[in-house]
């Protein structure tokens, strides 16, 4: 009776593990620069900073100051290679300048091959963008060298980036980016 039990909690811890590690997880609260990195072509200008005025979430958010006359964003390697799926979304909170922006999220998935979702912000107040991993689709304008072209596989998710679109300037906040389930 006592050996059935045993094999029975066993059995039991067992799916319990199984099923919170593959839970996808993953969180930003965005109130430092590190670990991300801004990056932009030789016309352009990119400057991050923590914002502590008004963050929507935690300490600060990053504020994004930029000029883009050929490619300008910022983005982060993901340390520990996380495994997504298309069940979840990626949601996080942002806010302009009042003047229209094209602010590019992008996914390198396992590989590196480059995913995006371009989103428009206009709102000097922050709104929440919740977009389903589904809906990033592969860049067609550019993809690293050896970048594969094997759709988006998601079991070891190498980085997060955001870009602004070409020819604006202006600034941007970004704050608390999660994964979070798809409704
Ligand atoms: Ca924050």
């Amino acid at each position: 009776m006592i050996n059935k039990l045993l094999v029975a909690v066993s059995v039991l811890s067992v799916f319990l593990f199984v099923g919170c590690s593959q839970k996808p997880k993953f969180s930003d609260s965005l109130d430092t620069v590190s670990p991300w990195n801004a990056f932009m072509g030789p016309k352009s200008k990119m400057v991050i900073s923590e914002d502590k005025t008004s963050p929507a979430e935690g300490a600060a958010s990053l504020k994004l100051d930029f000029q883009n006359a050929d490619w300008a964003g910022i983005g982060r390697e993901l340390a520990d290679k996380p495994a997504w799926n298309k069940k979840y979304a990626l949601t996080f909170k942002v806010k302009g300048d009042g003047t229209s922006h094209n602010l590019a999220v992008e996914i390198t998935d396992n590989g590196g091959e480059r995913f995006s979702k371009i989103v428009n912000i206009s709102s000097k107040d922050w709104e929440t963008i919740t977009i389903p991993i589904s809906y990033f689709l592969r860049r067609k304008d550019w993809q690293p060298d050896k970048a594969p072209d094997d759709g988006l596989t998601l079991t070891h998710v190498e980085g997060l980036s955001f870009s602004v679109g070409e020819k604006e300037k202006g600034f941007l906040s970004i704050d608390d980016i999660k994964l979070v389930k798809n409704k």
